[in-house]
């Protein structure tokens, strides 16, 4: 079963959720966006400024999954573009996503890491080490390396990299990986841009211990506990209301994951 490999590698890898010419389609609508406003990598809770985001946010075939993984209440918590441009050095170190969020519990989490183009071996698609997730937190060092997307270049060093394997999607699969599953990505050495849309799903009681302004979106089940501030969903595939949610939104993020 799908829940069982997920629970004994950290990790499940592929899971189809629409086809190719769907995938194209939304794709299109990430890239008119950017050409009028620019890149959008990197930006925290895009469903408030693209409505489409959120389509794909609640896609039932993701969600039921998310449901077996963390039960009927779920909460939409981020939604990030991950883009490697073609042939350049960008990449993410080893690292474990709930290291620097502030989250009180490490089983109330998901992330689902959704291909817009192809993900392979040579445009760096993500690579997990099974079974990390059973072993707790690892020491992570901050680096300055300006090709690592994340935040504050969290990297953690031995990492037994013969074990690691490689979760290449086509546009329209799906990746989901525990929050302590150690995962890392090379650069993209192919000719079309790496378009990944990372979701990160949590329960409604779990609790944000690093800040009190933080925002999500109940997208199945109840939310019974109110510890979030309620998202704002974009009206249309591109909300100009949004942009200002979504730059505002995406410093509290960055401030909140820089915090210790
Ligand atoms: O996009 C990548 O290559 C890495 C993504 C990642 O670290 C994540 O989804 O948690």
């Amino acid at each position: 079963m799908m829940k069982d490999e997920y629970n004994q590698n950290g990790f499940y890898s592929p899971l189809v959720l629409f086809n190719i010419e769907q995938a194209k389609i939304y794709r299109n609508y990430l890239e008119e966006v950017e050409n009028k406003i620019g890149p959008l990598h990197y930006f925290a809770k895009t469903y408030t400024m693209m409505r489409w985001v959120y389509e794909v946010a609640t896609n039932k075939i993701l969600l039921d999954f998310v449901e077996d993984l963390i039960g009927q209440n779920i909460l939409l918590y981020n939604a990030t573009f991950i883009i490697k441009e073609p042939m350049t050095k960008t990449h993410v170190s080893w690292h474990q996503d709930l290291t620097y969020w502030g989250f009180d519990d490490n089983e109330k989490q998901v992330s689902a890491w959704v291909a817009l183009s192809n993900a392979d071996e040579i445009s760096g698609c993500m690579q997990m080490i099974p079974g990390s997730h059973k072993k707790g937190f690892f020491d992570h060092k901050s680096t300055s390396d300006k090709n690592n997307v994340l935040s504050r270049g969290q990297t953690v060093n031995n990492v037994e990299i013969d074990k690691a394997v490689l979760c290449p999607l086509k546009p329209g699969e799906t990746s989901l990986h525990h929050g302590l599953t150690l995962h890392a990505s090379k650069p993209n050495n192919s000719k079309d841009r790496r378009i990944g849309l990372n979701f990160q799903y949590i329960t409604p009681d779990l609790k944000q211990l690093k800040s009190k302004d933080d925002s999500a979106l109940c997208v199945r089940g109840k939310d019974n506990y109110n510890f979030y501030k309620k998202d704002v969903i974009a009206k249309e595939n591109f909300d100009m209301k949004g942009h200002q949610r979504l730059i505002e939104r995406t410093e509290h993020y960055k401030k909140t994951i820089r915090e210790n």
